[in-house]
């Protein structure tokens, strides 16, 4: 399968890594939107939100908690936000499952 996340998590494309583990890799935003961007992405390739199944709930929830503790990593004390783009609409622009952690300023509410 062709996909760039799951290159970044075989190594064959670099990224700055945050965090990783069997079940989970975080690595920083190629364009980051604030001080602190972080993607965390599933190791396994799930398309994106619309595509998770009963199956994938522990995924999910693993990577909320890693979310978390991430965050405290970076120290966000102020707050952060936590962002899953899904298809067109959404503004997904890459077909794997990911999560935008974002944070390290006062964010603003801006949907053009
Ligand atoms: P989304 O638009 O929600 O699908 O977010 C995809 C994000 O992925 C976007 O914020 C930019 C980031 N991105 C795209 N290509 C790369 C890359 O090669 N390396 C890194 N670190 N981030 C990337």
């Amino acid at each position: 399968m062709d996909c760039l996340f799951c290159k970044i998590i075989d190594g064959e494309i670099p990224s700055t890594k945050v965090y990783e583990d069997d079940v989970c890799y975080a690595f920083r935003d190629i364009n980051p939107v604030a001080p602190t961007h972080i993607l965390v992405i599933p190791k396994k390739h799930i398309d994106g939100l619309d595509a998770c199944d009963e199956g994938d709930k522990e995924i999910l929830s693993h990577i909320l908690s890693v979310i978390k503790l991430i965050a405290r990593e970076e120290k966000l004390t102020g707050g952060y936000r936590v962002i899953s783009n899904v298809g067109e609409d959404g503004g997904q622009s890459v077909r794997h499952l990911h999560f935008h952690l974002i944070g390290g300023k006062k964010l603003g509410w801006n949907f053009d």
